[in-house]
């Protein structure tokens, strides 16, 4: 491994599914707000979006014609790779998580494995897992792999053997989930020891992790992801006011670090992605 130049993707991650107004009122919840944010965070550098869609209770929706709408909406701002969530929110039934994909988006996570997260169970049992990478496969939606430890790469690994990935795997190491793998720097290393294939790999930090372990990333040849889904503070008991100034920040040091921000069309070469 050797310290990277390359083009760095910035993936925003704008709502979330579990975070609430009570934590940041600046969270983008309306169609409207959400590709709003988007597209000034495209305008910072993010070239990737990560979708949850929420119902205008602000309750989590898998809903695909509101995710269409959302899609749309960004589509008339700026031409982020349009990425969604097939995890959806702790607890939904696996119909709900899997008609995600008929919205059509250009890639869609794939959570390899279940884990405690937080006080709750995050199912992502193996049948949903095969059933997700099938109908992604079969309609041409890139998977992105977010794995929260280091077991689910040896899932990886067998869904590889079984043809379901196109290769080369695109992976999301989630790190720092209360349940999951720490985000620590020796645990970077293993989670990137640890992939089966060779891979471009994105980090997501949770909370006060993603400030450090984003940039670590970065210097690493890694891409990053900044948004509220994962962290709503901008420095300690600072809220951000808004996932674009978090986007700024990881621009800010990605260029510091030597490494140019990716155009939505450079994401889409680095990443692998052709359908959507
Ligand atoms: N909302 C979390 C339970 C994903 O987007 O695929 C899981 C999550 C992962 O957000
Ligand atoms: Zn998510």
């Amino acid at each position: 491994m050797s310290w990277s130049t390359d083009p760095v993707v910035i993936t925003v991650a704008p709502t979330g599914a579990e975070v609430t107004r009570e934590q940041n009122p600046h969270l983008p919840i309306t169609p409207e707000e959400i590709a709003d944010e988007v597209g000034r965070s495209a305008e910072e550098g993010a070239s990737v979006v990560h979708i949850h869609a929420r119902s205008e209770d602000g309750r989590p929706t898998t809903d695909p014609d509101v995710l269409r709408r959302i899609a749309g909406l960004i589509r008339e701002r700026c031409d982020v790779v349009i990425g969604m969530s097939t995890g959806a929110q702790v607890g939904m039934r696996h119909e709900e998580r899997i008609r995600v994909l008929d919205a059509e988006p250009e890639i869609a996570s794939l959570n390899c494995g279940s884990l405690n997260f937080g006080d709750e169970i995050f199912d992502n049992d193996p049948a949903l897992i095969g059933a997700l990478a099938k109908r992604m496969q079969a309609d041409g939606i890139r998977p992105e792999l977010e794995t929260y430890d280091l077991g689910m790469l040896a899932t990886v690994g067998r869904l590889v053997d079984q043809g379901l990935l196109g290769e080369p795997p695109l992976y999301n190491f989630v790190m720092g989930v209360r349940g999951g793998i720490r985000a620590t720097p020796e645990n970077l290393l293993a989670m990137l020891h640890n992939r089966p294939r060779p891979g471009h790999w994105t980090v997501t930090g949770i909370g006060r992790d993603q400030l450090p372990l984003t940039t670590l990333a970065c210097a690493m040849g890694g891409h990053m992801r900044v948004g509220f889904e994962d962290n709503v503070y901008y420095r300690k008991g600072q809220l951000a006011t808004s996932n674009a100034e978090l986007v700024a920040r990881a621009r800010r040091l990605a260029e510091e670090l030597g490494r140019p921000v990716a155009t939505p069309d450079q994401a889409r070469r680095i990443l692998g992605v052709t359908g959507g």
